[in-house]
């Protein structure tokens, strides 16, 4: 009994309310909040920039993978394709055609690919600025939208000046220089490094930290629960997030309540509290499936930090 008042005071301190009745309401707003919030990204940019790629790379998939947007050295993505987070179904990924081809035209393009539809883009572009990327920038800007700019393939550039002597850090300072003298007018807007090959160089991590920081609190959860795990630090956030989740859960589903309290189910509501550990599991990549790719596809780091988070003592999901 004693441990249960104790559960109940930190919960209620978790959740800042001075009451139990208060907690539960702002508990169930909490868990409603994260279940029904989504969230719309497009991914735009030049036909074979890398856009498909993108979005497979940020929902945890090899191109290769059953579910994974194609990709390809022709003209691939001929329509407006959503792709809900294979573990977050409120977060939706939308990888869109290519701008400036034959079957999308620059000056019809927004409006074929229904910009309304997006709470943010990201331009795609890789190799060198292009006059679409200036044209998508600006058009997005007078529809008051955002977008973050991603110079993707960036392994390739690296690759390509190293081989004529040039080091990794010189050749991403031209790069980034190069797109923030082109987008200059506009801000300048943040712009990104990134390798969808691989995650963990250049700056995917920067790129997520600025996404979360424009989004509103309710959605910026749902984003962190939602992206691939692939450095320690984006490891942290998402333990952070759930944490922050765990007080609601645990009120709403009754789970700490043994002892009458108004308001309050007595029976712990299962179903919550599997849905949630199912939600946590899937998001740490700690699924058969995920941890398989993981170990192919990045350092074995990386994979021993998200095995130790499961098998070490942990009051998240306790
Ligand atoms: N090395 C490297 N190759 C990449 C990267 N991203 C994409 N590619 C390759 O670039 C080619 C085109 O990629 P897609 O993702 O299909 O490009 P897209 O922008 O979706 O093309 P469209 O749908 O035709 O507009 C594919 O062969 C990819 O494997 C990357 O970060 N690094
Ligand atoms: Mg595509």
């Amino acid at each position: 009994m004693a441990d249960q008042q104790d559960d109940l005071r930190a919960l209620l301190n978790d959740s800042g309310e001075p009451t139990l009745e208060r907690a539960i309401a702002k508990a169930r707003e909490e868990v409603d909040r994260l279940d029904n919030v989504t969230l719309n990204i497009a991914v735009t940019g030049e036909t074979g920039v890398g856009k498909s790629s993108f979005v497979n790379a940020i929902r945890g998939l090899q191109d290769t993978d059953e579910g994974a947007a194609p990709t390809g050295v022709t003209e691939t993505t001929m329509e407006p394709t959503m792709y809900p987070h294979p573990t977050m179904p409120n977060v939706n990924l939308w990888d869109l055609p290519g701008i400036g081809t034959i079957h999308f035209k620059a000056q019809t393009y927004m409006k074929d690919v229904k910009y309304q539809n997006y709470d943010f883009f990201i331009i795609a572009s890789a190799g060198r600025f292009r006059e679409n990327d200036m044209m998508l920038a600006n058009e997005i800007k007078k529809k008051k939208k955002n977008f973050y700019f991603v110079h993707s393939k960036t392994d390739i550039d690296v690759a390509n000046e190293e081989r004529k002597g040039v080091t990794e850090e010189e050749t991403l300072q031209k790069i980034r220089n190069n797109c923030l003298e082109n987008l200059r007018t506009l801000g300048p807007p943040p712009v990104f490094l990134i390798s969808s090959h691989y995650l963990e160089r250049f700056d995917f991590q920067e790129l997520v930290i600025n996404l979360e920081r424009e989004l509103p609190d309710e959605k910026r959860d749902v984003l962190v629960m939602s992206l691939p795990v692939y450095s320690k630090q984006s490891l942290d956030k998402k333990y952070n997030t759930f944490k922050k989740a765990a007080w609601a859960v645990a009120i709403t589903s009754g789970a700490i309540a043994a002892a009458p309290v108004p308001g309050l189910s007595l029976a712990c509501d299962v179903a919550m509290v599997v849905s949630f550990l199912t939600k946590c599991y899937y998001s740490f990549g700690l699924d058969d499936r995920s941890l398989e790719k993981m170990s192919e596809r990045v350092n074995k780091p990386i994979l021993q930090m998200q095995l130790e988070y499961l098998l070490l003592p942990h009051d998240l999901c306790s």
